[in-house]
This record gives structure tokens, C-alpha cells and sequence, in this order.
């Protein structure tokens, strides 16, 4: 592709969770949360803890001064639910939102769009002991949640995403216990886990909708196109059997109330009267995360019998995960072609490496600039075919607590020293920059 110059008023930034770069846990009255009782039972890989992570909690001026520099002029951020409701429902925690307000001044002040994500997997503790997400309970303090946080911040934060990665939280947390709070619960679990997601996310956008008229609302969801590994009908029954899951529950839920009919008959008893109407809501901006396509293949020792893999790629990441931006265009062309063409945002695009650091200090990461320019191309591609796509945000501003691998996956485009909590741009750090200045790829 010749070079393509993005939209003037394209949006540019980082995305990032509350818990995987605040720190701060014991701090002003935070509640406990699934990740800190996950991580307390030795849950993380490499034995770390988000206890410090990224300290972010005290040093964001100097990571708003680096979006700055770095020409962002979007940055979206999590919002703690247990800093603010330290049980997950009941009493407010005027320090936790305190905090918020000191960071999206500091954001503002620095010429940058605040959007605020609800709900980044930091579920309160409590709200986990009565059922979490298992249970329809969760519905009523996931809105009244929304609706404290628009109070204190809807003059000044006027994009707001409701979840993020709804499938990964479903699947990872309740299904296959990779992830907080850790549940085996197999096909049924994820389903329960998916649908009150997505029945707490259509009160919570109307809770919104409620408050402010002015709001750009949304939510941010991580597809991934599925294939068959191989022309089997089996192969090809399993990755359509995993789109559903993975892909339309979330996708489908929000935009169109549907419960895909692949899944209609096992969701039965779990879908209400009523329930499809209460998940539809019409969103102003869709976010979407992609890092990979999946390669699906039948396996009956899984749940849903398929697992997934991709033998013939050529290109991995620090994850394990296939280099394939060729997928973020087929899926920006599909939900264009499927869906109407609403207008989306990239919300998380980014790689974890093994990075080194020279001796002069600094991080020449050439595998994450490739990365960053061959999927900001595609995107590009995507544009100039005519895609609806608003924005792109990388992950992450900062390298930051990766979830079950702790400290030890870094995605960040600058570089956190975590004994000293250095931050160090990384030459990806000066490649986006470019970008993003010159609104060219
Ligand atoms: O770090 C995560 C983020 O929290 C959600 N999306 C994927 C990222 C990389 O695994």
C-alpha cells in the first residue's frame, strides 16, 4: 500500500485497565476486588502482584505528559469499580472518585478526549461472593455503578464504554479458570457469564443514556475472525460453533438483541422473556480490540469441542499469539458489510515482546514497530475502503500487570522499570508518534 493519510479529526491514543497499572490497592478506601483474591492464591505466573504495577495511581501526570508528547489526542482508561464502590453496591467512595477527577482534569488539560471504560475485570470481591457474574443480581449495581460515576464525571468525560472484552472475562474467568475469579464451569458457566454481561451493559447504557443527553456511548468488545483449521466439516462446524460464543453473543447481544441460533437451545433457560429487547441498546461507537484471528479446529477433550492454534503462521508474539493484520482488515471490511457500517474505533491493537535493553538504555523494538505499522496499514486500508473507523488506540501506553502472566508480558509502547518505575519510551513510542503527528501510515 502507498502511504494513507487518516481523517483530520481521526482519533489517536492508548487504551488502558485500572488494575493493570494503578497500584494503589490498599489506597483511599479501595475494596477488594477478583484479581487481588486470584493473585493472593498464587494464581500469577511469575508470582507478581498489581499491588504497585505501574504506580499510575501516582505518577499519571507524568504518563498524561508522555501521551502528550507523543501527539495522542484520545486516551482511554478503566474506572475501578471497588475504588468507587468499594462493595461492588451500597456506600460511595468520595476518594476513589476524587481520583478520577483529579485524572481527567489532567487528561482535558493535556488536549486529550477522556473515554472512560466501566468495566475492565476488576469485579468487587463481594459482588463475586454473592454469584458474580453467574447470577442476574449483578444487573442492578452494574447501573447504579454507571450512573454514580457519570454524576461525578459526565461534565467533563462525555465518551463512555461499558466492558471491555466481555468473552475474555466469560470464558477465561468462568469457564476455564485461567483467569479471576477462577471457575471451571465449563459451556454453561461461560453462557451465564456472557449473557449477565451483556443484560448489565444494556441497563447500564440506559442508566447513561438517562443522565446525560450529550453522551458518546459504547462498549468495547475483542473479536476475532474464526476459520476452520481445515476443510472437515467437522473443523469447519467447530469455528462456526466458536464464532458464536466468542464473537456474536457480545456482538449480537448489543447490536441487534439476538442470541445467535447456534446457541439459542443451550441458552434457553438462561434467557429470559424480555432479555433480548433489555440487551439491544443503539451505541454511538463500537470498540473493537483485535490482536489475532483464530484457527479453529474439533477437539472433544475442550469445551464446545473445539480449541484453537494457528500451525502455519509465521509471525508470533511475546503471547504466543499469530501476527496476522490481514485479519483486522477482513474484520472491518465483514462488520461493515454485516452490520451496516456504525461507526467503530480500534480500542486495543498492540504485541508483547521479549524487549531487550541496549546498553545506551533504550529499547529498540523492532518486531512491535512492524507490528504497529503492518496493522495500522491495514486499517488504513480499511478506511480508505470506506470502513467507518473513527479511531485507533494502541495497547499500551505502558508495558503493566498482564493478568495471570503478571509482570512478565510487556505490551507497553514505553517501557516500566519496575524497581524503579523509570518510564523509558520505546522506539515504538517514537514510530506511533510519527504516525500519529503526520496522520500518515
Ligand atoms: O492486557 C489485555 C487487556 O487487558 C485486554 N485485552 C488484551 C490485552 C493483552 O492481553
Amino acid at each position: 500500500m502507498t502511504s494513507f493519510t487518516f481523517p483530520k479529526d481521526f482519533l489517536w491514543g492508548a487504551s488502558s485497565s485500572s488494575y493493570q497499572i494503578e497500584g494503589a490497592l490498599d489506597v483511599d478506601g479501595r475494596g477488594p476486588c477478583v484479581w487481588d483474591t486470584f493473585a493472593a492464591a498464587g494464581k500469577i505466573q511469575d508470582g507478581s502482584t498489581a499491588a504497585i504495577a505501574c504506580d499510575h495511581f501516582n505518577r499519571w501526570p507524568e504518563d498524561v505528559a508522555l501521551m502528550k508528547q507523543a501527539g495522542f489526542n484520545a486516551y482511554r482508561f478503566s474506572l475501578a469499580w471497588p475504588r468507587i464502590i468499594p462493595a461492588g453496591s451500597g456506600a460511595i467512595n468520595a476518594k476513589g472518585l476524587d481520583f478520577y477527577d483529579r485524572l481527567v482534569d489532567g487528561i482535558l488539560e493535556a488536549g486529550i478526549r477522556p473515554m472512560a471504560c466501566l468495566y475492565h475485570w476488576d469485579l468487587p470481591q463481594p459482588l463475586e461472593d454473592a454469584g458474580g457474574w453467574q447470577g442476574r443480581e449483578i444487573v442492578g449495581p452494574f447501573a447504579e455503578f454507571a450512573r454514580v460515576a457519570a454524576q461525578r464525571l459526565g461534565d467533563r468525560v462525555k465518551d463512555w464504554m461499558m466492558l471491555n472484552e466481555p468473552n475474555v472475562v466469560a470464558i477465561f474467568g468462568y469457564g476455564l479458570g485461567d483467569h479471576a475469579p477462577g471457575h471451571h464451569l465449563g459451556e454453561m458457566g461461560m453462557l451465564k457469564a456472557l449473557h449477565h454481561q451483556n443484560l448489565a451493559q444494556g441497563a447500564a447504557l440506559r442508566a447513561l443514556a438517562a443522565e446525560h443527553s450529550d453522551f458518546t456511548l459504547g462498549t468495547v468488545i475483542n473479536l476475532q475472525p474464526c476459520r476452520a483449521e481445515s476443510d472437515k466439516p467437522e473443523d469447519i462446524a467447530a469455528a462456526a460453533r466458536w464464532d458464536a460464543v466468542w464473537n456474536r453473543v457480545p456482538l449480537d447481544g448489543v447490536m441487534r438483541g439476538q442470541i445467535p441460533a447456534l446457541l439459542a437451545e443451550q441458552m434457553k433457560d438462561i434467557v429470559k422473556p424480555g432479555d433480548e429487547e433489555a440487551i439491544r441498546f443503539p451505541i454511538d461507537l463500537l470498540g473493537l480490540n483485535y490482536y489475532s484471528r483464530m484457527t479453529m479446529k474439533y477437539e472433544t477433550s475442550h469445551p464446545f469441542d473445539v480449541t484453537w492454534g494457528d500451525a502455519h503462521c509465521e509471525r508470533w508474539t511475546g503471547m504466543a499469539w499469530p501476527v496476522q493484520p490481514d485479519g483486522l482488515y477482513d474484520l472491518l471490511a465483514e462488520f461493515k458489510r454485516d452490520y451496516g457500517n456504525p461507526a467503530v474505533f480500534i480500542a486495543e491493537n498492540g504485541a508483547a515482546y521479549e524487549d531487550v535493553v541496549e546498553a545506551d538504555g533504550q529499547i529498540h523494538d523492532v518486531e512491535r514497530v512492524a507490528f504497529l505499522k503492518d496493522h495500522l496499514q491495514a486499517v488504513g486500508r480499511a478506511v480508505q475502503d470506506g470502513c467507518n473507523v473513527k479511531g485507533y488506540l494502541c495497547w499500551s501506553l505502558l508495558d503493566n500487570f498482564e493478568w495471570a502472566f503478571g509482570l512478565s508480558k510487556r505490551f507497553g509502547i514505553v517501557r516500566v522499570d519496575y524497581d524503579t518505575l523509570t518510564r523509558t519510551p520505546k522506539d515504538s513510542y517514537r514510530y506511533f508518534s510519527e504516525v500519529v503527528k503526520s496522520g500518515q501510515v
